[in-house]
């Protein structure tokens, strides 16, 4: 995987690597040592009590009843504005702009946390892909010459190959494709090997997975899905971080949230006949 330093993240360079490249960068150092400490406090006391939030891709750990050796954390913004501080991260806020489009949102924020001896994930693709195993529900001719989706992971603890780093194949993003037990992923793939703080960026069309964690040790990352403004969210932020984070949330926030483009509404209870929308004279409700 690319390894890049902050100065080096640039929008450009980002398009490049997860459109035309191997689909994933890591960029160094991103966050503070206090926001980790931070953000790893708030996931692991939120996760101390809870293996029952729902999960995905851990059919296996069900039926092997593991499901507890991982563990989600939804619903981060309300959590702690640390999360906030890592969704509207400047330089990833520049660099999703011109991946996914200038309006882009947010679709979730959560954590993923495996426990030592946790079960690694079935290889996949993301959300809105990540149910392309049923390719007939999607539209004629959809492709990955543009992007639905991209993926940030920041890991909060080391990611090795011990402690159960994503893996993942590069370049599979141009095919779209939902991997089966006949691609060898496991010999395909490499691992998203990174330190706590530095943040992981790909495209989420990239088959990848997490792994098992053969550590003494946790393994958690925080997962931040971003979508173009179009695409339904997965997690329903805007409600579930409540009117008053609404009220007081920065500009950058209220796009992440949705709040910039005011789709689906009922237009027919708009009292106001005005045009909104056209290149000339639109205003928006
Ligand atoms: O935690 C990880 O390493 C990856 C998680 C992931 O790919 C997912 O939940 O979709």
């Amino acid at each position: 995987m690319q390894r890049v330093d902050p100065a080096s993240f640039t929008p450009e360079l980002t398009v490049d690597a997860l459109l035309n490249g191997p689909g994933a960068l890591c960029v160094r150092g991103l966050f503070s040592a206090a926001q980790i400490d931070e953000a790893r406090r708030i996931v692991m006391a939120h996760s101390d009590d809870r293996a029952q939030t729902v999960t995905h891709f851990q059919g296996q750990a069900a039926h092997d009843e593991r499901l507890h050796l991982q563990r989600r954390v939804w619903n981060l913004l309300a959590k702690g504005d640390v999360f906030s501080q890592m969704a509207e991260e400047e330089r990833i806020v520049a660099a999703m702009r011109a991946f996914l489009g200038d309006d882009f949102i947010m679709g979730s924020i959560a954590a993923n946390r495996i426990l030592p001896g946790g079960p690694g994930q079935e290889p996949h693709i993301d959300y809105p892909y990540w149910d392309y195993h049923m390719p007939g529900t999607f539209p004629a001719g959809i492709n990955t010459s543009f992007p639905l989706n991209a993926q940030v992971t920041i890991p909060l603890d080391p990611f090795t190959a011990e402690t159960g780093a994503t893996a993942f194949v590069p370049h599979t993003q141009n095919m779209l494709r939902y991997p089966n037990e006949n691609d060898r992923f496991y010999e395909r793939a490499v691992r998203m090997e990174a330190e706590p703080g530095d943040a992981i960026v790909f495209f989420g069309a990239t088959w990848h997975c997490a792994m098992p964690n053969h550590s003494t040790r946790d393994r958690s990352a925080v997962l931040i899905q971003y979508l173009p403004k179009f695409v339904k969210p997965m997690e329903d932020l805007r409600a579930m971080v409540g009117e008053a984070f609404v009220k007081r949330a920065s500009g950058t926030m209220r796009q992440l949230l949705g709040l910039n483009y005011p789709y689906p509404q009922n237009l027919e209870a708009i009292d106001k006949a005005t045009n909104a929308e056209g290149r000339t004279n639109a205003k928006r409700y």
